[in-house]
């Protein structure tokens, strides 16, 4: 009898089923402060770039201008910052969404890992010890939940472009500011000690992360980060290339657009909705369309040949996706917007234009361009790119092309220009 008693006596505090609320639970030796405050410091950084690109793709959007180009028409004060989106330099848009959208893929690795680093804590009794630590948590839970929200809407709206009919915008530019507001509050919170452990270390005693009961340990600390660093670099490397076009797409392993495919050639680039799906036909853009350009001079109308009897202007310009895609700088040729707009009564000092595409429904059917962007001698309405005439998909018979400008703005199958009047 005696002699089991002292068998399984060592066994005793431990439960036979370990609950997340207790110590015993949680046992990995590479939780730490240390651990959770490298991570924390490499997110601080990493996610105010987030939300300062993703403030700027917002404005680039020219929302002020009018209603068609507003997806948050509620904002209020949260539209506080916004400014004119100038048109240079060209590649502005494409290098901003770009580093917002490869920036927020690499981070998952990062995220991940520093909720894995604290979750012991989101089971820690009691609830609230005090009317701060109340407060506190529930920060907490609008941190946790507001970046969980930010980082799966903006995947899902990347990875699946057709899942968020119109709604993307309000969820992810509101989701952004209960997020950041939190991520302010924790980083007042938790910096100054953050930085302190990081130079000068922390007995461990103090480190009320790591587990009181380690495990052997499989793997250090400075291995775990490394594997960390190595999910996000082989993020990086399988999907930086939807920011370029050719070969290098091809890397782009994480970007299954399910487009069409763009072929060779020089319209060979890739394509966003092609006319079919948005049911824009041949007969529609055959020898019968027009454009219609609309001013003080009253409406003219354009037969194609006309367009291209007008003086032909070129351009280098990428076309750069919200969804953080972006070509490299294709040629385009046609008539420049401001020589439009004298056509239709405005020689001097263009006004901005409201664009209207033939296609009759979806959220990019029409857009308004502020006038800065319209008086930009390489803002085009193109009729050809890379010394061909515009394939169907990339817009044929003619499409806005405007420097540094969203994808957006640059309206395909263009059926109507309107000066002066927005909205
Ligand atoms: N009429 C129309 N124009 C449009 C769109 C659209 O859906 N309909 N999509 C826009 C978007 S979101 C982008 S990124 C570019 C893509 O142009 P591309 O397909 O020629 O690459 O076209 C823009 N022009
Ligand atoms: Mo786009």
């Amino acid at each position: 009898m005696g002699d089991r008693r002292q068998r399984t006596a060592p066994h005793l505090p431990r439960a036979p089923f370990p609950l997340p609320t207790g110590p015993a639970f949680w046992r990995s030796p590479v939780r730490g402060v240390r651990f959770t405050a490298v991570l924390g410091v490499v997110l601080l950084a990493g996610i105010t770039l987030l939300f300062v690109t993703g403030l700027l793709s917002y404005a680039a959007y020219n929302p002020d201008l009018a209603a068609v180009n507003d997806k948050t028409p509620a904002k209020g004060l949260l539209g506080f910052y916004l400014f004119d989106w100038p048109t240079g330099p060209h590649w502005l848009y494409r290098l901003t969404q770009g580093l917002h959208v490869t920036v927020g893929i690499v981070l998952v690795p990062v995220l991940l890992a520093k909720l894995w680093s604290v979750v012991p804590k989101l089971f820690a009794l009691p609830p609230a010890r005090s009317a701060g630590h109340a407060l506190e948590r529930c920060s907490v839970l609008l941190l946790v939940g507001g970046a969980l929200f930010q980082f799966v809407t903006g995947l899902l709206n990347i990875q699946l472009e057709y899942l968020f009919p119109g709604s993307f915008y309000p969820l992810h530019f509101y989701g952004a500011w209960v997020f950041f507001a939190a991520f302010l509050t924790h980083t007042f919170l938790k910096l100054p000690r953050a930085l302190r452990v990081l130079r000068r270390g922390l007995p461990a005693a103090q480190d009320e992360l790591a587990s009181p009961a380690p495990a052997a340990e499989t793997v250090s600390r400075r291995g775990a980060l490394a594997v960390v660093g190595a999910g996000s670099l082989l993020l990086l490397v399988t999907s930086a290339g939807r920011s370029f076009d050719g070969g290098v797409r091809q890397t782009a392993l994480l970007t299954p657009r399910g487009g069409a495919e763009p072929g060779t050639g020089p319209n060979g680039f890739q394509i966003n909705k092609t006319a079919a799906h948005v049911g824009v036909t041949p007969a529609e853009t055959g020898a019968d369309w027009r454009l219609t350009v609309v001013g003080p001079a009253g409406e003219t109308q354009l037969s194609r040949a006309q367009l291209l009897s007008m003086g032909q202007h070129s351009a280098a310009l990428p076309i750069a996706c919200v969804e953080g895609w972006s070509t490299s700088d294709q040629w385009w040729r046609g008539v420049r917007l401001r020589d439009l707009a004298a056509l239709a009564g405005f020689p001097e000092d263009p006004p901005g234009v409201l664009v209207e595409s033939l296609q009759r429904s979806g959220p990019f059917r029409s857009v308004a361009l502020r006038d800065n962007q319209v008086r930009d001698p390489h803002s085009l309405l193109a009729l050809a790119v890379n010394g061909e005439d515009l394939s169907p998909d990339h817009g044929f018979p003619a499409r806005v092309i405007v420097p540094a400008a969203p994808g957006v703005m640059n309206t395909k199958w263009v059926g109507r220009l309107t000066f002066g009047e927005l909205r």
